[in-house]
């Protein structure tokens, strides 16, 4: 019960999907984040509050409509494949993430989902049950 009314607050804090987010002011250095990877088109960065040892956030530097996962379209097929890419390189400087890690993306209210602009979380440094919470 408890983890559910979280998610609810969570879920709540989803607001209109043309307001500017936190990632934003990370990509343009308006906010300070520990930055562990940048290209022209993709940023990964250390989660502010982390859900294990390791925890990356990776994200499109140009949000363009991909609020989340929900709203790809097939202009995003490109950029989709290079987050996933990112992790997949990410995870492989990451020495705590040498026996095995979790993708995630949390999608709309429900999927506990709280900044409006696409996210994979690249999680590891611990075992990670399944099923999720
Ligand atoms: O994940 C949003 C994630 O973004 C959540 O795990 C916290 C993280 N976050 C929020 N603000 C910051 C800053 N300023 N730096 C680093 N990480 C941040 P979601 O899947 O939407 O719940």
């Amino acid at each position: 019960a408890v983890a559910l009314s979280q998610r609810i607050v969570r879920a709540s804090m989803i607001t209109d999907p043309s307001t500017v987010t936190v990632f934003d002011k990370i990509i343009t250095k308006a906010i300070p984040a520990f930055v562990v990877y940048e290209d022209e088109d993709v940023l990964a960065f250390h989660d502010s509050a982390p859900q294990a040892p390791v925890h990356i956030v990776i994200i499109p530097k140009f949000r363009d409509g991909l609020t989340g996962l929900s709203t790809a379209e097939e202009r995003h097929k490109q950029i989709l494949g290079q987050l996933l890419y990112t992790a997949s390189r990410v995870a492989k400087m990451e020495d705590g993430l040498r026996d095995g890690y979790r993708i995630v993306i949390n999608e709309g209210g429900w999927g506990g989902q709280t900044v409006l602009h696409l996210h994979l979380h690249l999680l590891g440094g611990r075992f990670m049950a399944w099923p999720p919470g």
